[in-house]
C-alpha cells in the first residue's frame, strides 16, 4: 500500500497511528507530498480530486481518501477493532472522531488564515470564531476524559492527533490550563509507540 501524507498533517497522522496500532505500518510506503489550498499540488489530483491529504492506494490498487475512510479500511483489513461493532460503543467512537476532526478542521482554517491570507485582509472575527469552536470542543472533552482510560479506538486516536497538532502549530495556546483531565489523558496516550513515532514535524 502507499500513503500520500505530509509530516505535519494531523489527518495523515491519524492514518499512520492507526496503521501502527493495527500492525500494518510495514505494508505501507509513505509518499511525502506537500499541500497548499491556494495552489493545489498536481501530484495529488489523480489520487484525490479534492487535493487533500491523506490518500491511500489500497491492497487491490484502488485509491481511498479522507482519513475516516482510510482508517476504517485499514481496520477492516486487519480485523482490528479500532471501530467497534455497530452499537453504542461505535456511535461514541465515531462521535469522538468527529470531535477530534472538528478541532483539526477549525485549527487548520485558523492556520491558513494566518499563514496564507495577506495580513491586511485577515479577518479577526473568523479567527476568533474558529478558536471558539476549538475551546468549546476541548471544554466538552474535559469531563469525559476522566472516563477514557487506556482504551485507544478511532475516537481516541483522532483526539490525540488533534491535541498533538495544537501543540505543534499553536504552541502558545495553553489548552491544558483549564483542562487537567484531558491533559493527563493526553500525557498518558502520547507515550504509546504509535503516537511517539509520528510526532508532527515541519
Ligand atoms: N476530512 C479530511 C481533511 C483532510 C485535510 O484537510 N487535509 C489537509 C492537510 S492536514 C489538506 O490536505 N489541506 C490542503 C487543502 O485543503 O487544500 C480528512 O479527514 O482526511
Amino acid at each position: 500500500m502507499k500513503l500520500w501524507y505530509s509530516p505535519p498533517s494531523p489527518f495523515a497522522r491519524k492514518v499512520r497511528v492507526a496503521a501502527i496500532e493495527l500492525g500494518l505500518a510495514a505494508r505501507i510506503e509513505l509518499v511525502n507530498t506537500p499541500v497548499m489550498p491556494i495552489k493545489p499540488n498536481p501530484v495529488l489530483i489523480p489520487q484525490n480530486p479534492l487535493v487533500k491529504l491523506p490518500a491511500l492506494e489500497a491492497e487491490d490498487g484502488s485509491v481511498l481518501y479522507d482519513s475516516r475512510t482510510i482508517c476504517e479500511y485499514l481496520d477492516a483489513l486487519a480485523r482490528g477493532g479500532l471501530f467497534p461493532e455497530p452499537g453504542p460503543a461505535r456511535w461514541d467512537a465515531l462521535r469522538r472522531q468527529s470531535l477530534g476532526d472538528g478541532i483539526m478542521d477549525a485549527g487548520i482554517l485558523r492556520r491558513y488564515e494566518l499563514l496564507l491570507r495577506p495580513e491586511p485582509l485577515r479577518w479577526a472575527d473568523w479567527l476568533a470564531g474558529q478558536q471558539a469552536k476549538i475551546d468549546f470542543a476541548l471544554d466538552a472533552a474535559e469531563p469525559e476524559a476522566t472516563l477514557w482510560g487506556d482504551r485507544f479506538d478511532i475516537g481516541d486516536i483522532t483526539i490525540a492527533c488533534a491535541l498533538g497538532w495544537l501543540d505543534f502549530r499553536f504552541a502558545d495556546y495553553d489548552w491544558r490550563a483549564k483542562r487537567p483531565a484531558l491533559a493527563a489523558w493526553y500525557a498518558g496516550s502520547a507515550e504509546r509507540p504509535s503516537l511517539a513515532q509520528t510526532v508532527p514535524e515541519p
